[in-house]
Protein backbone atom coordinates (compact mmCIF):
# COMPACT_ATOMS: atom_id res chain seq x y z
CA UNK A 1 0.00 0.00 0.00
CA UNK A 2 1.48 3.45 -0.94
CA UNK A 3 1.52 5.61 2.10
CA UNK A 4 0.76 9.52 1.67
CA UNK A 5 4.01 10.75 1.97
CA UNK A 6 5.65 8.17 -0.83
CA UNK A 7 2.75 10.01 -2.98
CA UNK A 8 3.82 13.49 -1.96
CA UNK A 9 6.86 16.16 -2.70
CA UNK A 10 7.77 17.81 -0.48
CA UNK A 11 9.10 21.45 -0.30
CA UNK A 12 11.39 22.56 1.93
CA UNK A 13 11.35 26.32 3.38
CA UNK A 14 14.24 27.81 5.12
CA UNK A 15 12.35 30.53 7.05
CA UNK A 16 14.58 33.46 7.38
CA UNK A 17 14.80 33.55 3.33
CA UNK A 18 10.95 32.69 2.27
CA UNK A 19 9.17 35.63 3.10
CA UNK A 20 9.35 38.31 5.01
CA UNK A 21 5.86 39.77 6.76
CA UNK A 22 6.67 42.54 8.63
CA UNK A 23 9.54 44.85 6.17
CA UNK A 24 12.40 43.37 9.22
CA UNK A 25 14.47 41.74 6.64
CA UNK A 26 13.98 38.38 8.16
CA UNK A 27 11.64 35.92 6.68
CA UNK A 28 8.45 34.49 9.25
CA UNK A 29 6.02 32.30 9.89
CA UNK A 30 3.19 35.19 8.52
CA UNK A 31 5.13 35.08 5.02
CA UNK A 32 4.83 31.62 4.77
CA UNK A 33 1.46 31.35 5.50
CA UNK A 34 0.84 34.45 2.66
CA UNK A 35 2.32 32.22 0.31
CA UNK A 36 0.57 28.64 0.72
CA UNK A 37 -1.35 29.58 -2.28
CA UNK A 38 2.02 29.75 -4.56
CA UNK A 39 2.67 26.24 -3.21
CA UNK A 40 -0.70 24.95 -3.59
CA UNK A 41 -0.30 25.86 -7.35
CA UNK A 42 2.78 24.63 -7.58
CA UNK A 43 1.40 21.09 -6.92
CA UNK A 44 3.51 20.35 -3.17
CA UNK A 45 1.66 18.45 -0.87
CA UNK A 46 3.98 18.78 2.07
CA UNK A 47 6.15 21.52 3.80
CA UNK A 48 9.46 20.69 5.09
CA UNK A 49 9.77 23.88 7.24
CA UNK A 50 13.83 24.16 8.82
CA UNK A 51 13.67 25.20 12.40
CA UNK A 52 11.75 28.33 13.45
CA UNK A 53 12.13 27.38 17.59
CA UNK A 54 13.68 30.07 20.03
CA UNK A 55 16.93 30.09 19.21
CA UNK A 56 20.04 32.70 19.39
CA UNK A 57 20.34 31.93 15.76
CA UNK A 58 24.48 31.14 16.35
CA UNK A 59 23.18 28.59 13.53
CA UNK A 60 20.26 30.12 12.01
CA UNK A 61 18.11 27.98 14.04
CA UNK A 62 19.79 24.61 14.52
CA UNK A 63 20.93 25.95 17.30
CA UNK A 64 17.68 25.36 20.08
CA UNK A 65 17.17 27.22 23.05
CA UNK A 66 13.41 25.91 23.79
CA UNK A 67 11.96 23.28 20.87
CA UNK A 68 8.42 24.25 22.19
CA UNK A 69 8.49 27.88 21.84
CA UNK A 70 8.69 30.10 18.30
CA UNK A 71 11.19 32.20 18.22
CA UNK A 72 10.04 35.62 18.21
CA UNK A 73 12.01 37.13 14.81
CA UNK A 74 9.28 33.88 13.14
CA UNK A 75 6.42 35.26 14.93
CA UNK A 76 4.13 33.76 18.08
CA UNK A 77 2.56 30.32 18.50
CA UNK A 78 -0.19 31.61 17.20
CA UNK A 79 0.83 32.35 14.13
CA UNK A 80 2.33 28.57 13.78
CA UNK A 81 -1.07 27.49 14.74
CA UNK A 82 -2.55 29.54 11.63
CA UNK A 83 0.42 28.72 9.25
CA UNK A 84 -1.00 24.94 10.60
CA UNK A 85 -4.68 25.66 9.95
CA UNK A 86 -4.12 27.37 6.53
CA UNK A 87 -1.95 24.37 5.26
CA UNK A 88 -4.50 21.62 5.79
CA UNK A 89 -6.93 23.74 4.49
CA UNK A 90 -5.05 24.04 0.94
CA UNK A 91 -3.98 19.48 1.66
CA UNK A 92 -0.58 20.67 2.81
CA UNK A 93 0.60 18.88 5.69
CA UNK A 94 3.60 20.67 7.52
CA UNK A 95 6.93 18.78 8.69
CA UNK A 96 9.15 19.88 11.40
CA UNK A 97 12.79 19.96 11.77
CA UNK A 98 13.93 17.89 14.70
CA UNK A 99 17.40 18.80 15.97
CA UNK A 100 18.08 16.74 18.75
CA UNK A 101 21.74 16.17 19.09
CA UNK A 102 22.59 19.12 20.41
CA UNK A 103 20.70 22.04 22.14
CA UNK A 104 21.73 25.62 21.86
CA UNK A 105 23.69 26.26 24.89
CA UNK A 106 21.62 28.86 25.90
CA UNK A 107 19.03 26.12 26.49
CA UNK A 108 17.62 26.05 29.89
CA UNK A 109 18.97 22.13 30.43
CA UNK A 110 22.28 23.69 29.51
CA UNK A 111 21.94 26.28 31.89
CA UNK A 112 20.99 24.23 34.69
CA UNK A 113 23.17 21.19 33.76
CA UNK A 114 26.49 23.57 34.03
CA UNK A 115 25.23 24.25 37.62
CA UNK A 116 24.46 20.44 37.93
CA UNK A 117 21.05 21.17 39.04
CA UNK A 118 19.20 17.57 38.77
CA UNK A 119 17.85 16.30 36.73
CA UNK A 120 19.97 17.69 34.42
CA UNK A 121 23.44 17.39 35.18
CA UNK A 122 23.75 14.59 32.67
CA UNK A 123 21.84 15.93 30.50
CA UNK A 124 25.59 17.02 28.33
CA UNK A 125 28.60 15.11 27.63
CA UNK A 126 30.49 16.75 30.20
CA UNK A 127 34.31 15.70 30.83
CA UNK A 128 37.25 16.56 33.03
CA UNK A 129 40.04 16.74 30.94
CA UNK A 130 43.19 15.25 30.36
CA UNK A 131 46.18 16.67 32.36
CA UNK A 132 44.80 20.33 32.04
CA UNK A 133 43.90 19.31 27.82
CA UNK A 134 40.94 18.62 26.17
CA UNK A 135 39.59 15.50 26.88
CA UNK A 136 40.21 13.72 23.74
CA UNK A 137 41.42 14.59 19.89
CA UNK A 138 38.19 14.49 18.31
CA UNK A 139 37.07 16.91 15.61
CA UNK A 140 33.86 18.58 14.47
CA UNK A 141 31.61 19.22 11.40
CA UNK A 142 32.01 22.77 11.04
CA UNK A 143 36.64 22.62 11.52
CA UNK A 144 37.35 23.19 14.68
CA UNK A 145 37.51 20.70 17.82
CA UNK A 146 35.01 19.69 19.76
CA UNK A 147 35.43 20.74 23.34
CA UNK A 148 34.97 23.66 24.66
CA UNK A 149 35.73 24.54 28.77
CA UNK A 150 32.90 25.78 30.71
CA UNK A 151 33.96 27.71 34.13
CA UNK A 152 30.51 27.49 35.78
CA UNK A 153 30.73 24.12 35.67
CA UNK A 154 35.06 23.54 35.72
CA UNK A 155 34.46 20.69 32.77
CA UNK A 156 34.15 20.89 29.14
CA UNK A 157 31.37 19.87 27.12
CA UNK A 158 31.43 18.22 23.79
CA UNK A 159 29.86 19.76 20.47
CA UNK A 160 30.49 18.08 17.14
CA UNK A 161 28.97 21.71 16.01
CA UNK A 162 29.26 25.03 16.71
CA UNK A 163 30.42 26.03 19.92
CA UNK A 164 27.08 27.01 21.26
CA UNK A 165 25.52 23.60 19.69
CA UNK A 166 26.00 21.40 22.93
CA UNK A 167 25.52 17.73 22.42
CA UNK A 168 23.04 15.95 24.27
CA UNK A 169 23.74 12.87 26.13
CA UNK A 170 21.95 10.02 25.51
CA UNK A 171 23.61 7.95 28.02
CA UNK A 172 21.06 9.66 30.84
CA UNK A 173 18.09 8.36 30.18
CA UNK A 174 15.79 11.75 30.76
CA UNK A 175 17.26 12.53 27.66
CA UNK A 176 15.10 10.92 25.21
CA UNK A 177 11.91 11.17 27.32
CA UNK A 178 12.26 14.88 26.78
CA UNK A 179 12.87 14.22 23.00
CA UNK A 180 9.46 12.44 23.22
CA UNK A 181 8.03 15.10 24.69
CA UNK A 182 8.86 17.40 22.51
CA UNK A 183 7.93 15.06 19.61
CA UNK A 184 4.61 14.75 20.94
CA UNK A 185 4.05 18.25 21.53
CA UNK A 186 4.09 19.18 17.70
CA UNK A 187 2.64 15.80 16.65
CA UNK A 188 -0.52 16.76 19.05
CA UNK A 189 -0.16 20.24 17.16
CA UNK A 190 -1.18 18.79 14.35
CA UNK A 191 2.43 18.38 12.39
CA UNK A 192 2.65 15.39 10.30
CA UNK A 193 6.48 14.11 10.84
CA UNK A 194 10.20 15.23 11.64
CA UNK A 195 13.39 16.00 9.27
CA UNK A 196 16.11 14.51 11.98
CA UNK A 197 18.86 16.55 11.62
CA UNK A 198 21.84 14.78 12.03
CA UNK A 199 20.03 11.41 13.05
CA UNK A 200 22.66 8.71 12.93
CA UNK A 201 25.41 10.67 15.63
CA UNK A 202 22.90 11.00 18.12
CA UNK A 203 24.47 8.17 20.64
CA UNK A 204 28.43 8.26 21.64
CA UNK A 205 30.02 4.78 22.60
CA UNK A 206 32.57 6.13 23.78
CA UNK A 207 34.94 9.38 24.14
CA UNK A 208 38.65 7.54 23.55
CA UNK A 209 40.92 9.29 21.11
CA UNK A 210 41.17 8.10 18.17
CA UNK A 211 43.51 7.68 15.15
CA UNK A 212 43.68 11.22 13.27
CA UNK A 213 41.95 11.66 10.35
CA UNK A 214 41.64 14.50 7.73
CA UNK A 215 37.70 15.49 8.77
CA UNK A 216 35.73 14.17 11.74
CA UNK A 217 38.68 12.70 14.10
CA UNK A 218 36.59 10.28 16.27
CA UNK A 219 33.75 9.38 14.17
CA UNK A 220 34.24 5.70 14.93
CA UNK A 221 32.45 6.22 18.07
CA UNK A 222 29.08 8.12 16.95
CA UNK A 223 28.23 7.03 13.49
CA UNK A 224 25.51 4.85 12.82
CA UNK A 225 26.47 2.70 15.94
CA UNK A 226 23.63 0.43 18.01
CA UNK A 227 22.72 2.64 20.21
CA UNK A 228 21.30 4.97 17.66
CA UNK A 229 19.45 2.48 15.74
CA UNK A 230 18.18 1.71 19.78
CA UNK A 231 17.09 5.26 19.94
CA UNK A 232 15.39 5.41 16.86
CA UNK A 233 13.46 2.18 17.36
CA UNK A 234 12.22 3.32 20.85
CA UNK A 235 10.98 6.70 19.17
CA UNK A 236 9.20 4.90 16.81
CA UNK A 237 7.89 2.29 19.25
CA UNK A 238 6.55 4.86 21.90
CA UNK A 239 5.41 8.31 20.28
CA UNK A 240 5.53 7.76 16.27
CA UNK A 241 3.64 4.79 15.69
CA UNK A 242 0.34 6.58 17.77
CA UNK A 243 0.05 9.39 14.77
CA UNK A 244 -0.33 9.52 10.52
CA UNK A 245 3.07 10.66 10.28
CA UNK A 246 6.80 10.38 9.03
CA UNK A 247 10.74 10.76 9.39
CA UNK A 248 12.86 11.68 7.20
CA UNK A 249 16.66 11.24 8.49
CA UNK A 250 19.45 13.16 7.78
CA UNK A 251 22.00 10.88 7.58
CA UNK A 252 25.57 11.82 6.98
CA UNK A 253 28.58 9.11 5.89
CA UNK A 254 26.92 6.32 5.61
CA UNK A 255 27.27 3.38 3.54
CA UNK A 256 24.05 1.53 1.74
CA UNK A 257 24.39 -1.05 4.24
CA UNK A 258 23.68 1.14 6.86
CA UNK A 259 21.26 3.27 5.09
CA UNK A 260 18.92 0.14 5.06
CA UNK A 261 19.25 -0.27 9.15
CA UNK A 262 18.27 2.88 9.37
CA UNK A 263 15.04 3.30 7.17
CA UNK A 264 13.81 -0.60 5.86
CA UNK A 265 10.32 -0.81 6.91
CA UNK A 266 10.67 -3.88 9.42
CA UNK A 267 13.55 -1.95 11.37
CA UNK A 268 10.95 0.33 12.71
CA UNK A 269 13.63 3.52 12.42
CA UNK A 270 12.61 5.91 10.45
CA UNK A 271 10.99 5.96 7.24
CA UNK A 272 13.41 7.30 4.56
CA UNK A 273 16.86 8.98 4.81
CA UNK A 274 18.91 12.04 3.17
CA UNK A 275 22.02 10.37 1.57
CA UNK A 276 24.90 12.68 0.86
CA UNK A 277 26.83 10.17 -1.54
CA UNK A 278 25.74 12.23 -4.76
CA UNK A 279 26.33 15.47 -3.10
CA UNK A 280 29.97 14.48 -3.04
CA UNK A 281 30.90 13.48 -6.09
CA UNK A 282 32.43 17.06 -7.18
CA UNK A 283 34.29 17.38 -3.73
CA UNK A 284 37.87 15.43 -2.97
CA UNK A 285 37.03 14.79 1.21
CA UNK A 286 35.06 17.74 1.97
CA UNK A 287 33.49 20.56 -0.05
CA UNK A 288 36.04 22.41 0.41
CA UNK A 289 38.25 20.75 -1.90
CA UNK A 290 36.43 21.06 -4.94
CA UNK A 291 36.78 18.33 -7.71
CA UNK A 292 35.53 18.96 -10.74
CA UNK A 293 31.77 17.94 -11.48
CA UNK A 294 31.65 14.82 -13.45
CA UNK A 295 28.05 13.34 -14.46
CA UNK A 296 28.94 10.34 -14.40
CA UNK A 297 29.69 9.97 -10.86
CA UNK A 298 26.71 11.80 -10.13
CA UNK A 299 24.51 8.97 -12.23
CA UNK A 300 26.13 6.43 -10.23
CA UNK A 301 26.00 7.67 -6.52
CA UNK A 302 22.22 7.93 -7.71
CA UNK A 303 21.30 4.66 -8.95
CA UNK A 304 23.90 2.95 -6.29
CA UNK A 305 21.41 4.78 -3.75
CA UNK A 306 18.38 3.92 -6.09
CA UNK A 307 18.44 0.20 -5.96
CA UNK A 308 20.01 0.33 -2.31
CA UNK A 309 16.74 0.88 -0.59
CA UNK A 310 13.25 0.06 -0.43
CA UNK A 311 12.49 3.93 -0.23
CA UNK A 312 14.33 6.76 -0.36
CA UNK A 313 14.42 10.34 0.15
CA UNK A 314 15.70 12.03 -3.30
CA UNK A 315 17.22 15.47 -3.33
CA UNK A 316 19.81 17.63 -5.40
CA UNK A 317 19.33 20.82 -2.94
CA UNK A 318 19.14 21.99 0.69
CA UNK A 319 19.95 24.71 2.64
CA UNK A 320 23.60 23.38 3.34
CA UNK A 321 24.02 22.72 -0.23
CA UNK A 322 24.61 24.97 -3.32
CA UNK A 323 22.18 25.45 -5.93
CA UNK A 324 21.71 22.48 -8.21
CA UNK A 325 21.49 24.44 -11.67
CA UNK A 326 24.99 26.09 -10.88
CA UNK A 327 26.89 22.81 -9.68
CA UNK A 328 25.09 20.25 -11.74
CA UNK A 329 24.03 22.47 -15.07
CA UNK A 330 24.60 25.72 -16.49
CA UNK A 331 23.29 28.89 -14.89
CA UNK A 332 24.62 30.76 -17.75
CA UNK A 333 23.83 30.03 -21.67
CA UNK A 334 21.66 26.91 -20.66
CA UNK A 335 20.22 28.37 -17.31
CA UNK A 336 16.37 27.51 -18.21
CA UNK A 337 17.37 24.13 -20.00
CA UNK A 338 19.78 22.71 -17.41
CA UNK A 339 17.35 23.52 -14.72
CA UNK A 340 14.42 21.99 -15.84
CA UNK A 341 16.35 18.64 -16.91
CA UNK A 342 17.34 18.96 -12.88
CA UNK A 343 13.64 18.96 -12.63
CA UNK A 344 13.07 16.07 -15.03
CA UNK A 345 15.70 14.01 -12.83
CA UNK A 346 14.43 15.13 -10.09
CA UNK A 347 11.12 13.99 -10.20
CA UNK A 348 11.80 10.81 -12.26
CA UNK A 349 13.47 9.28 -9.38
CA UNK A 350 12.00 6.49 -6.78
CA UNK A 351 11.45 8.06 -3.68
CA UNK A 352 9.99 10.98 -2.38
CA UNK A 353 11.51 14.05 -4.10
CA UNK A 354 12.74 16.94 -2.04
CA UNK A 355 12.56 20.44 -3.37
CA UNK A 356 14.53 23.22 -1.55
CA UNK A 357 12.94 26.86 -2.17
CA UNK A 358 13.70 28.88 -5.30
CA UNK A 359 15.42 25.46 -6.92
CA UNK A 360 11.52 25.91 -8.84
CA UNK A 361 13.14 28.78 -10.06
CA UNK A 362 16.21 27.84 -11.12
CA UNK A 363 17.58 29.96 -8.66
CA UNK A 364 21.79 29.96 -8.86
CA UNK A 365 24.34 30.52 -5.85
CA UNK A 366 24.98 34.08 -4.57
CA UNK A 367 26.88 36.56 -6.55
CA UNK A 368 28.22 38.23 -3.72
CA UNK A 369 32.25 39.47 -3.88
CA UNK A 370 33.61 39.33 -0.38
CA UNK A 371 33.99 37.49 2.72
CA UNK A 372 31.41 40.22 4.72
CA UNK A 373 28.43 39.93 2.79
CA UNK A 374 28.46 36.30 4.26
CA UNK A 375 26.81 34.71 7.55
CA UNK A 376 26.72 31.79 7.62
CA UNK A 377 28.86 30.04 10.80
CA UNK A 378 30.47 27.22 8.79
CA UNK A 379 31.86 29.53 6.37
CA UNK A 380 33.38 31.61 8.68
CA UNK A 381 34.81 28.90 11.08
CA UNK A 382 36.84 27.36 7.86
CA UNK A 383 37.68 30.36 5.87
CA UNK A 384 39.33 31.08 9.20
CA UNK A 385 40.94 27.60 9.60
CA UNK A 386 41.85 28.24 5.99
CA UNK A 387 43.74 31.41 6.82
CA UNK A 388 45.20 29.73 9.73
CA UNK A 389 46.58 26.91 7.19
CA UNK A 390 48.28 29.64 4.75
CA UNK A 391 45.32 29.37 1.86
CA UNK A 392 45.72 32.65 0.15
CA UNK A 393 42.74 35.31 -0.05
CA UNK A 394 41.61 34.77 -3.19
CA UNK A 395 41.83 30.59 -2.89
CA UNK A 396 39.28 31.07 0.31
CA UNK A 397 37.30 33.09 -1.52
CA UNK A 398 37.04 30.56 -4.42
CA UNK A 399 35.74 27.75 -2.17
CA UNK A 400 33.21 30.23 -0.52
CA UNK A 401 31.99 30.95 -4.12
CA UNK A 402 31.93 27.00 -4.72
CA UNK A 403 30.67 25.60 -1.56
CA UNK A 404 29.29 27.96 1.33
CA UNK A 405 26.49 27.29 2.79
CA UNK A 406 24.98 31.01 1.89
CA UNK A 407 24.81 29.69 -1.75
CA UNK A 408 21.42 28.05 -0.84
CA UNK A 409 20.04 30.93 1.66
CA UNK A 410 19.88 34.13 -0.62
CA UNK A 411 16.30 35.29 -0.19
CA UNK A 412 13.90 34.30 -2.31
CA UNK A 413 13.49 35.75 -5.41
CA UNK A 414 9.90 36.75 -6.21
CA UNK A 415 9.82 39.92 -8.06
CA UNK A 416 12.03 41.72 -9.58
CA UNK A 417 11.28 44.86 -7.77
CA UNK A 418 14.41 45.98 -4.84
CA UNK A 419 14.77 43.19 -2.44
CA UNK A 420 13.11 40.81 -4.86
CA UNK A 421 9.58 41.35 -3.11
CA UNK A 422 11.29 38.98 -0.13
CA UNK A 423 11.31 42.09 2.19
CA UNK A 424 10.20 45.62 1.38
CA UNK A 425 12.04 47.95 -0.70
CA UNK A 426 13.99 49.78 2.06
CA UNK A 427 14.53 46.98 4.45
CA UNK A 428 17.75 45.11 4.82
CA UNK A 429 17.79 41.61 4.25
CA UNK A 430 19.61 38.99 6.53
CA UNK A 431 21.47 38.25 3.79
CA UNK A 432 21.83 39.74 0.53
CA UNK A 433 19.57 39.16 -2.15
CA UNK A 434 21.38 37.55 -5.56
CA UNK A 435 21.07 40.96 -8.19
CA UNK A 436 19.31 38.30 -11.08
CA UNK A 437 16.19 38.38 -9.53
CA UNK A 438 15.86 40.64 -12.33
CA UNK A 439 15.56 38.09 -14.71
CA UNK A 440 15.35 35.08 -12.24
CA UNK A 441 11.85 35.75 -10.35
CA UNK A 442 8.49 34.00 -9.16
CA UNK A 443 6.39 36.64 -10.21
CA UNK A 444 7.97 36.68 -14.04
CA UNK A 445 7.79 32.55 -14.37
CA UNK A 446 4.52 32.39 -13.19
CA UNK A 447 3.60 34.71 -15.99
CA UNK A 448 5.80 32.79 -18.78
CA UNK A 449 4.30 29.39 -19.91
CA UNK A 450 8.09 28.13 -20.40
CA UNK A 451 9.51 29.28 -17.67
CA UNK A 452 11.10 26.82 -15.36
CA UNK A 453 8.33 27.38 -12.53
CA UNK A 454 5.68 26.09 -15.16
CA UNK A 455 7.67 23.47 -16.03
CA UNK A 456 8.28 22.04 -12.08
CA UNK A 457 3.87 22.13 -12.12
CA UNK A 458 3.65 19.81 -15.18
CA UNK A 459 6.40 17.62 -13.60
CA UNK A 460 4.63 17.44 -10.35
CA UNK A 461 1.23 16.75 -11.78
CA UNK A 462 2.51 14.29 -14.19
CA UNK A 463 4.50 12.19 -11.34
CA UNK A 464 1.26 13.04 -9.56
CA UNK A 465 -0.61 11.02 -12.19
CA UNK A 466 1.86 8.40 -12.94
CA UNK A 467 2.09 5.12 -11.02
CA UNK A 468 5.19 4.53 -12.85
CA UNK A 469 7.14 7.52 -11.80
CA UNK A 470 5.55 7.25 -8.18
CA UNK A 471 6.04 3.65 -7.72
CA UNK A 472 7.67 1.86 -10.19
CA UNK A 473 11.39 -0.15 -10.59
CA UNK A 474 14.65 1.71 -11.09
CA UNK A 475 17.09 0.42 -13.35
CA UNK A 476 20.10 2.55 -14.90
CA UNK A 477 20.80 2.68 -18.44
CA UNK A 478 23.51 5.21 -18.80
CA UNK A 479 25.85 7.50 -16.78
CA UNK A 480 28.51 8.97 -18.79
CA UNK A 481 29.91 12.42 -18.44
CA UNK A 482 27.18 13.49 -21.24
CA UNK A 483 23.78 11.41 -20.14
CA UNK A 484 21.94 9.95 -17.35
CA UNK A 485 19.36 7.26 -18.51
CA UNK A 486 17.24 5.23 -16.69
CA UNK A 487 14.23 3.53 -16.59
CA UNK A 488 11.15 3.36 -14.36
CA UNK A 489 8.91 0.31 -14.37
CA UNK A 490 5.46 -0.64 -12.84
CA UNK A 491 2.84 -3.07 -13.71
CA UNK A 492 3.96 -3.87 -17.50
CA UNK A 493 4.56 0.00 -17.92
CA UNK A 494 7.76 1.27 -18.84
CA UNK A 495 9.45 4.99 -19.17
CA UNK A 496 12.52 5.97 -19.97
CA UNK A 497 14.47 8.47 -18.21
CA UNK A 498 16.85 10.87 -20.40
CA UNK A 499 18.80 13.54 -18.89
CA UNK A 500 21.68 14.98 -21.04
CA UNK A 501 24.36 16.82 -19.11
CA UNK A 502 25.96 17.76 -22.28
CA UNK A 503 26.08 21.49 -24.37
CA UNK A 504 25.76 20.21 -27.27
CA UNK A 505 23.40 17.93 -29.31
CA UNK A 506 24.14 14.22 -28.99
CA UNK A 507 22.06 11.52 -30.85
CA UNK A 508 20.97 8.30 -28.54
CA UNK A 509 20.20 5.05 -28.71
CA UNK A 510 16.59 5.13 -27.33
CA UNK A 511 13.06 5.73 -29.16
CA UNK A 512 9.53 6.03 -27.96
CA UNK A 513 6.70 8.16 -27.72
CA UNK A 514 7.18 11.18 -25.67
CA UNK A 515 5.34 11.68 -22.13
CA UNK A 516 7.58 15.02 -21.30
CA UNK A 517 9.68 16.88 -22.90
CA UNK A 518 12.17 19.73 -21.68
CA UNK A 519 12.06 21.65 -25.06
CA UNK A 520 8.48 21.23 -25.44
CA UNK A 521 8.92 19.20 -28.55
CA UNK A 522 5.78 16.21 -29.91
CA UNK A 523 8.35 13.74 -31.74
CA UNK A 524 11.80 12.02 -30.42
CA UNK A 525 14.00 11.37 -33.24
CA UNK A 526 17.29 10.11 -31.26
CA UNK A 527 18.62 13.43 -30.67
CA UNK A 528 18.53 15.22 -27.19
CA UNK A 529 19.65 19.24 -27.47
CA UNK A 530 22.25 20.44 -24.99
CA UNK A 531 20.52 19.75 -21.20
CA UNK A 532 17.31 18.49 -23.06
CA UNK A 533 14.97 16.36 -20.71
CA UNK A 534 12.60 13.50 -22.34
CA UNK A 535 10.37 10.88 -20.46
CA UNK A 536 9.29 8.48 -23.38
CA UNK A 537 7.22 5.64 -22.54
CA UNK A 538 8.19 2.16 -23.75
CA UNK A 539 10.46 1.68 -26.31
CA UNK A 540 14.39 1.08 -27.32
CA UNK A 541 16.12 1.81 -30.33
O1 LIG B 1 26.94 21.29 5.40
C1 LIG B 1 27.61 20.44 5.90
C2 LIG B 1 29.03 20.43 6.00
O2 LIG B 1 29.58 21.26 5.11
C3 LIG B 1 27.05 19.26 6.46
O3 LIG B 1 28.04 18.45 6.96
C4 LIG B 1 26.07 19.61 7.56
O4 LIG B 1 26.71 20.29 8.58
C5 LIG B 1 25.54 18.33 8.08
O5 LIG B 1 24.87 17.77 7.02
C6 LIG B 1 24.59 18.55 9.21
O6 LIG B 1 23.63 19.49 8.86
C7 LIG B 1 22.57 19.73 9.72
O7 LIG B 1 22.98 19.96 11.06
C8 LIG B 1 23.76 21.11 11.31
C9 LIG B 1 23.18 22.37 10.66
O8 LIG B 1 24.13 23.39 10.69
C10 LIG B 1 22.75 22.14 9.24
O9 LIG B 1 22.15 23.28 8.70
C11 LIG B 1 21.83 20.96 9.26
O10 LIG B 1 21.26 20.70 7.99
C12 LIG B 1 23.83 21.26 12.79
O11 LIG B 1 22.54 21.25 13.34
Amino acid sequence: MEKWWQQQVVYQIYPRSFQDSNGDGMGDIPGITSRLDYLQALGVGVVWLSPVYASPGDDNGYDISDYCAIDPQFGTMEDMDTLLQEAKARNIRIVMDLVVNHTSTSHEWFQKSRRRIPPYTDYYIWQPGKNGKKPNNWTGFFGEDCWVYDEIRGEYYLHLFAKSQADLNYHDANVIEEVKSVMRFWLDKGVSGFRCDVINVLYKDSLASSRKRLILTGREHYLTLPGTHAILHELRRDVLSGYDCFTVGETCFVTPKEGRDLCEPERGELDMIFNFEHMETDQYFVKWFHRKFSPRRLGEALARWQTALTWSAVYLENHDQPRSVSRFGDDGRFHDESAKMLCTLLLSLRGTPYIYQGQELGMTNFDYTSMDQLDDVESKNIDRLLKRLGFPAAVRWRKMRHSSRDNARTPMQWTDAPNAGFTTPDAAPWLGVNANHARINAQAQMADERSVWHYYKEMLAFRAASPVLRKGDFTLLAATDALFAFSRSYAGERMIVLCSFCKEAQTVPYRGEICIDSYAKSTFDGVLQPYEAVILKEGEA
